[in-house]
């Protein structure tokens, strides 16, 4: 059970009207399914509510969002909410004056540093969508099967469908709980975590013929603008590759490196003890023991060569 102080923080959002809700950058399955569910149930509750983001919405994630690939202000808001955005950078270019501005945010991450007027968080939950079913249930507010559906692919986003380590036996109560609702969900996993355009498997074609793996267990992905051009993939498309580093036998440390502007984007994955954080931290990046990531500036022939140094030295 939480504080009575952090459950009244939550009942005062249901007070206010004209609340926006944004979404961190870069929008995955966990911040859009949280923010659209909260915008759903403050509707339920009669006030006007809107969902915003810095960066477009790739076209599958559209099914958590009304079908809108952009989403931007309407109104003027008196009240701004955040949902699992731990740090004020990740609000995105659109809304980085909006960071001293933010009345509540709400997170899953330990991480979070410190922005809004009031701080929601529960680190132990593995998804904003957990913490945020978590509040609706012991703040007795009321939701309907189009928020819970919207927090299950919140759930089973950022678990990658319960597999991920941070799936825990209350992360299957509270799944559980929100398929009393009568929810739909193989049509929502295969779209969320499943399917992918022609052009996308073409794509993953052209990266798993260009894997380089070193040692047996170091597996480096290195995607050029060539191969995203080749097969019409946008910049925002390419997250999911990382979950093809976790189908390689054998591998304990993965990362895709991805040629972006003047940078190359690096995504490092962990299957054994190994720290991939400090191996981002390396190159001043960060993130988590099996989740990490950095950028490296050069070219990508170069990233790979320094990122499979520190890989080795750091590798358990
Ligand atoms: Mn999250």
């Amino acid at each position: 059970m939480y504080t009575k102080e952090l459950i009244n923080n939550f009942k005062e959002i249901f007070t206010k009207d004209n609340i926006q809700i944004i979404a961190h950058r870069s929008p995955d399955g966990d911040t859009l399914g949280s923010c659209f569910a909260l915008c759903e149930a403050l509707r339920l509750y009669g006030k006007n509510a809107e969902v915003v983001c810095s960066d477009d919405v790739t076209p599958k994630l559209t099914i958590l969002t009304e079908g809108k690939t952009e989403l931007s202000s309407t109104f003027k808001p008196n009240c701004i909410v955040t949902v699992d955005v731990a740090t004020a950078d990740l609000l995105g270019k659109k809304y980085s004056e909006t960071a001293s501005k933010v009345d509540y945010a709400i997170d899953h991450h330990y991480t979070h540093k410190n922005y809004a007027k009031k701080v929601m968080l529960d680190g132990d939950c593995s998804s904003a969508g957990e913490f945020l079913f978590n509040l609706f249930e012991q703040a007795e507010i009321q939701i309907n099967s189009k928020s819970a559906q919207l927090l299950y692919a919140a759930i089973a986003s950022d678990t990658g469908c319960f597999k991920f380590s941070n799936t825990t036996h209350e992360t299957h109560i509270v799944a559980s709980k929100l398929l009393r609702y009568g929810i739909e969900t193989e049509d929502l996993l295969k779209v969320l975590l499943d399917e992918a355009s022609i052009d996308y498997i073409k794509f993953e074609c052209d990266v798993i013929n260009n894997m380089k793996v070193y040692d047996g267990k170091i597996v480096l992905l290195p995607v050029t603008k060539a191969m995203m051009e080749k097969n019409n993939i946008a910049e925002g498309e390419t997250d999911g590759l990382s979950y093809l580093l976790r189908r390689i036998q054998g591998a304990k440390v993965g990362a895709t490196l991805r040629e972006s502007d003047e940078k190359i984007r690096i995504s490092l994955r962990s299957f054994g003890d190994t720290n991939v954080a400090e191996i981002a931290a390396k190159f001043d990046g960060g993130g988590h023991v099996k989740a990490a990531g950095c950028s490296f500036k050069g070219d990508i022939e170069s990233a790979e060569k320094a990122l499979l140094e520190e890989i080795r030295k750091t590798l358990i």
